[in-house]
């Protein structure tokens, strides 16, 4: 039999019985998005996709994000049936088992193929925005004939529901991406019930207002939805397609309704699935007739792929494009960087860090092409551009600056996807206090292992009149908290350069820069090391042993410093420690460790909540910071008000050292 002769139905239904049986196997999962969406994605892989599943790695390739994560089975099954490397027929068994590719949710870095970790809802969507603008950026420089791919979205109504899709669909509409192209899954249907409990937008609407081209088809109907495809390519704005579909579509007893939701189907329902769909097989079985059909679809981009192939073997372009996906840009900035390290410790201007980062920012953007800066419309106080980088424009990709807007979850999203396209290194910058309306896109960021940098500035009361709402107070402990993120909180402008210097070293791990508002002195300290490389280090060592440490953090060490110089007026010992990053400090030998933090009393200052401090500062400790709300007011005011000073230091320095005398002679 010919492959093409096998009726696209049949190879749908192939997808319904493989969701339907994993989920019933692994007695739990989500069932009804892919027997819903089912004869969408089939039109949309064996007739549009440009891709060759023997090689999911082509850089050329469309982009595919399951936005909908919670219908992995859906992405699983077509991957087993494309004849993608690393799904086999035993990993569909295994679904959301220990150790399978096959998790619960996509996870990227699973299993080849898996573009993006899914499952957050809304995520999927922003995140491919950041891939449609990356694929535009690389374009800008590479050209059309090695880069012109388009990113194909299956977003739920969860998805549309999230407030993070209208940062996104406002975004694409703005930059034109026309090369993006949204499925909505238009079932009705959430986990609540339908939808109509909670909401009654018109997404259409939505959407063309945002500057979307927009369509509405019946989502089982194969040739309207092909016709849908080519219309949405055709179209010269970003495409959102409504494709009307009976979640569970298949199950006569469950169909429609929120209980096929996320639930397997159960014995009885799946052998009435069995017969409504004329499916006789075996659970996991696919007729080979029809197997051969889709894996004939599998290897339908081979000679597209290997023409690209030849396209860059014979490109001007190509060799420059190979590096730009394999470039060592920690190698790169490092020399540029230490120069600049050491005019630095030469010129000690007392500049904010945000500023000292717009200074390394300099030499970074200057010494490398891959970062791609942004903000969400705080560029001129997060200080995240350089010259010459030009803005990202609707039709014009040449910039490699991008004015996200006030969109910070979206500009994480964004960001992520812009790493996960490949050969970019973006960094995006908002206020410390707001990573928590970005919170979720940095956790997907450390959870993906993405090389993404957060410029987070105002970091402290030290942003002064702007007051408590502006204040970032419990952020540093909330993303010392995050695992895979590493918080850099640099205390003048060395510290900064070492750490923009760090974090692009960083492959697999997103970082945080945490940076002043107010201005600091350059450190006395040698220049010849990153000393920021081992996450703390004893930036003053008292002569004669120590009577007490002090630890602290970006914009207190000067105050900690001020606070030793106090006591050494008064005959106490006193060391003083900076850390600019906990989690690199936790990774150094104990010993080192040990030896930074020293045996006797420790004092912990930072303008900030206190929790993790005790991890570093042990049981005879004081800390000097933040337990409320800050206030409107300048900030040397503020500092003193709140205790947080030189002063406040010392004494409680000197009252844990004679306290340890007390107890000496007793
Ligand atoms: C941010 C977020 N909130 C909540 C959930 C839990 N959740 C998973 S699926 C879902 C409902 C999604 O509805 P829809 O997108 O219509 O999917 P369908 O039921 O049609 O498959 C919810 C609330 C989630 N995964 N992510
Ligand atoms: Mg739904």
């Amino acid at each position: 039999m010919s492959e093409a002769k096998v009726d696209a139905r049949l190879c749908a239904n192939a997808i319904r019985a493989l969701a339907m049986d994993a989920v019933e196997k692994a007695k739990s999962g989500h069932p009804g998005m892919p027997m819903g969406m089912a004869d969408v994605a089939t039109v949309l892989f064996q007739r549009f996709m440009k891709f060759d599943a023997s090689r999911p790695d082509w850089p050329d390739r469309d982009r595919f994000v399951l936005s909908a994560g919670h219908g992995s089975m859906l992405l699983y099954a077509l991957h087993y049936l494309l004849g993608y490397p690393g799904m086999t027929k035993a990993d569909l068994e295994n679904f959301r088992q220990f150790g399978a590719p096959t998790a619960g949710h996509p996870e990227y870095g699973h299993a080849p193929g898996v573009e993006t970790t899914t499952g957050p809802l809304g995520q999927g969507l922003a995140t491919a925005v950041g891939m449609a603008i990356a694929e535009r950026l690389a374009a800008a420089r590479f050209g059309d004939d090695l880069v012109d791919h388009n990113t194909y979205v299956i977003a739920g109504d969860g998805c549309l529901m999230e407030g993070l899709s209208h940062e996104a669909i406002d975004l694409a509409g703005h930059l034109k991406l026309s090369r993006m192209i949204v499925f909505w899954d238009d079932n009705s249907i959430s986990i609540d019930g339908p939808t109509d409990l909670a909401t009654s937008m018109d997404q259409c609407a939505r959407f063309a207002a945002a500057g979307w081209h927009t369509q509405r088809v019946d989502g089982h109907d194969m040739e309207a939805v092909a016709r849908a495809i080519e219309a949405a390519k055709a179209d010269k704005r970003p495409s959102m397609i409504a494709c009307r579909t009976v979640i569970g579509y298949g199950a006569p007893g469950k169909q429609g309704k929120e209980s096929v939701h996320g639930a397997p189907l159960g014995a009885a329902e799946i052998e009435a699935a069995r017969a409504a769909l004329d499916w006789p097989h075996a659970p996991f079985e696919t007729p080979e007739p029809i197997l051969a059909a889709w894996r004939a679809a599998g290897r339908r981009g081979a000679s597209a792929r290997e023409a690209w192939e030849k396209r860059r073997a014979a490109s001007p372009k190509g060799r420059a494009f190979e590096t730009f996906l394999t470039n060592d840009v920690a190698k790169e900035i490092a020399g540029p960087l230490a120069d600049f390290r050491a005019t630095l410790a030469a010129e000690k201007p007392k500049i904010a860090t945000r500023k000292s980062s717009e200074m390394a920012l300099g030499v970074i953007n200057a010494a490398t092409g891959a970062t791609i800066g942004g903000s969400a419309d705080l560029t001129h106080s997060n200080f995240t551009i350089t010259k010459g980088m030009g803005s990202v424009r609707p039709g014009d990709f040449s910039g490699r600056y991008i004015h996200y807007g006030v969109r910070e979850f979206g500009m994480a999203a964004a960001m992520n996807g812009v790493a996960l396209h490949g050969g970019f290194v973006p960094y995006g910058g908002t206020f410390l206090v707001f990573s928590d309306y970005a919170r979720g896109g940095v956790r997907l960021s450390a959870l993906m292992g993405l090389r993404v940098i957060y410029v987070l500035t105002h970091d402290s009361i030290g942003l002064g009149e702007d007051g408590p709402t502006h204040q970032p107070i419990e952020h540093l402990a909330s993303l010392r908290a995050m695992p895979n993120l590493l918080v850099f909180r640099p205390a003048d402008a060395i510290e900064t350069a070492e750490c923009w210097e760090l974090a692009i070293a960083q492959e697999a791990t997103p970082s945080v820069l945490s940076l002043s508002r107010q201005n600091l002195p350059t450190l006395e300290r040698p220049v010849s090391e990153n000393l920021s490389a081992r996450g703390a280090y004893v930036l003053r060592e008292p002569a004669g042993g120590r009577d007490v440490t002090i630890l602290a953090t970006g914009s207190e060490v000067e105050i900690a410093l001020a606070g030793a110089d106090a006591l050494a007026a008064k005959g106490i010992k006193a060391a003083v420690v900076s850390m600019p990053c906990w989690e690199l400090f936790e990774a150094q030998p104990a010993d080192y460790r040990a030896r930074v933090l020293g045996k006797g009393p420790r004092i912990g200052v930072e303008a900030a909540a206190r929790l993790g401090w005790d991890r570093w500062l042990g049981e005879n400790s004081v800390f000097i910071g933040m337990s409320g709300f800050g206030a409107s007011a300048p900030a040397p005011e503020l500092y003193k008000h709140f205790g947080i000073t030189a002063e406040a230091v010392a004494d409680a320095a000197l009252a844990l050292v004679r306290a340890g005398q007390t107890e000496a002679l007793q």
